[in-house]
């Protein structure tokens, strides 16, 4: 006599066993959610990118971390702002455990403002909230960020990205003045608005 079948259609399952129709049903809908996120996080991608102008840096540009202090562009005395021929302003700064050099920088608003940053040990983080401005600062690489400020405003600027055990307490400030007032202050006041 032949055995019966274990399981055959007609019979209820055993408790605890999902039927398979339910199984795919579920599937199918967990697919079309994921696939509705991914969309989502692209239109989000391609929307700060065209309309936030929020891309990766462009540049590539090494540097040896272990030396920036010794000689080059980010020596201490080139820190801070300078003012270019063409009257655009370049901020030179560099990001170590566990503050920003210089610790507070003034720019100019209505003015195309270069930063050039970089990292003298971990990787650090630098935000302008409200700005195009958002660069992770990795030992041995510039960052290099271009912007300009419509208004007057001072940034407090904590680290970004957590770099040890004093990141919390690692903050800059970035203070957008009227253009007026910035090009009247002298050549040290302008480079930067850290208490001496
Ligand atoms: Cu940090």
């Amino acid at each position: 006599m032949a055995e019966p079948s274990e399981n055959p259609p007609q019979r209820p399952l055993p408790d605890g066993i999902v039927p398979e129709e339910v199984v795919t049903r579920t599937e199918k809908h967990w697919v079309i959610v994921m696939a509705a996120m991914l969309v989502i996080m692209m239109a989000v991608i391609v929307e700060t990118g065209v309309a936030g102008a929020l891309h990766p840096a462009t540049n590539v540009e090494a540097i040896d971390s272990e030396t920036l202090h010794l000689g080059g562009e980010f020596v201490e005395s080139n820190l801070g702002t300078a003012i270019e021929p063409d009257g655009s302003a370049t901020v030179r700064l560099i990001a170590e455990q566990y503050d920003f050099v210089p610790h507070c920088v003034r720019v100019p608003a209505d003015t195309p403002v270069k930063f050039r940053l970089t990292s003298a040990d971990a990787v650090h983080g630098f935000l302008l909230p409200d700005t195009n401005v958002n660069t992770m600062l990795v030992p041995g690489f510039v960052a290099e960020v271009r912007t300009r400020f419509a208004q007057p405003r001072e940034y407090e600027m904590p680290c970004h990205e957590f770099c040890g055990l004093g990141h919390h307490a690692m903050w800059t400030k970035v203070s957008v003045e009227p253009k007026d007032r910035f090009a009247a202050q002298g050549p040290l006041e302008r480079t930067s608005c850290a208490q001496q």
